[in-house]
């Protein structure tokens, strides 16, 4: 299976953030992906599409924002990351952006989501590296692996949130349907709600949302992520969420997976994109499932026995010593 990646994404390193009231060394950092790299073999580098796919998703003004907002906040002589701090929760008249900070605020869903130096770059190349792996699967490769970094399944149309500010799954998701691809299943398996995925699509029928995540009642993105949240208009239907609770193991997860797997054989999709996160991992700092290492390959096993044309790409997980070893496994299995 060809793997993708691109060093630049090693570029965004924001120094910390806001986890249960203090501030800790941020948990997406470069080493993540490093540590993936030395575990699964020979990559190659992304090559550049342009921003035109971004601009199938996200609009201008939000990558506009995106560019230049580490800048516009050193500009305004702040110090350190940039992040939001102040959300427009009454939008009556029409927003005024022309302060940094009101920018970042009325752009994110949270405040754990900092845009530093390199974010810009590191952001855009993992949705290139998306593209990459994408371009494998149309051009007939069973199945490419984007070691996408930042991740994206948090990241809406016009804001980030969830250490992700590109949605490179709903990126190649369209970029699919415009080379072709009449239906397009998206299964994200990353511990928390894929809710930027959700809701680009939300209102769609021809991608196919199914999440399994934990229970939004416990855990982040909180909001998002419920079994009643369904899709509407011409995407009523075509969102399946399967949340689960805390503590679940393989046998619990292996059951939605069923599920999830069923409904998606059942839409009949052109191609299947799988936004895999290895924070499901009973060790993850930050996640509260209980998978197993060997059981990624069961997982990615499953999957691959579809028999769908696949493009798998890299969300959270943050247990950084046996992170290799996840991805090594669901990738073996798949
Ligand atoms: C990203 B992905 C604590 C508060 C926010 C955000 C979790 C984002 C997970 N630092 N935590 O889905 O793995
Ligand atoms: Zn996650």
């Amino acid at each position: 299976m060809r793997c993708f990646r691109d060093a630049r994404q090693l570029l965004h390193a924001p120094a910390q953030e806001l986890h249960n009231g203090s501030f800790v060394p941020f948990a997406e950092h470069p080493g993540r992906a490093q540590a993936i790299l030395s575990a699964i073999g020979p990559t190659e580098p992304a090559s550049d599409h342009g921003e035109a796919a971004l601009l199938r998703v996200h609009p201008c003004d939000y990558l506009d924002f995106l560019k230049s907002a580490f800048a516009d906040w050193r500009a305004a002589g702040r110090p350190g990351d940039a992040a939001g701090y102040v959300w427009p929760v009454v939008r009556r008249r029409p927003l005024r952006l022309e302060r940094i900070d009101a920018r970042l605020g009325r752009y994110s869903m949270d405040a754990s989501t900092p845009v530093a130096e390199g974010t810009w770059e590191a952001a855009y190349w993992s949705t290139q590296t998306a593209l990459s792996a994408l371009d494998a699967v149309l051009a007939g490769d069973r199945a490419a692996f984007a070691l996408c970094r930042p991740p994206g399944h948090h990241a809406g149309a016009d804001y980030m949130g969830g250490y992700c500010y590109l949605n490179a799954a709903a990126v190649a998701a369209q970029a699919a349907i415009d080379a072709g691809r009449r239906r397009v299943a998206i299964l994200d398996i990353d511990y928390h709600h894929g809710n930027g995925t959700q809701d680009i699509f939300y209102g769609r029928g021809d991608v196919l949302f199914v999440s399994i995540h934990a229970n939004p009642a416990t855990d982040y993105p909180f909001y998002w992520g419920h079994a009643d949240e369904r899709g509407e208009g011409a995407g009523k239907g075509a969102t399946l969420n399967l949340p689960l609770p805390r503590g679940t193991d393989m046998a619990g997860f292996g059951q939605a997976l069923d599920a999830a797997l069923a409904r998606i054989a059942g839409f009949a999709p052109d191609l299947l994109l799988c936004s895999y996160g290895a924070d499901t991992f009973a060790g993850d700092p930050i996640s509260f499932f209980r998978i197993e290492t060997a059981d990624y390959a069961v997982i990615g096993r499953r999957i691959a026995a579809l028999g769908l044309p696949t493009l798998l790409l890299m969300e959270g997980g943050y247990a950084i010593d046996a992170l290799g070893a996840n991805v090594a496994s669901f990738l073996s299995g798949f």
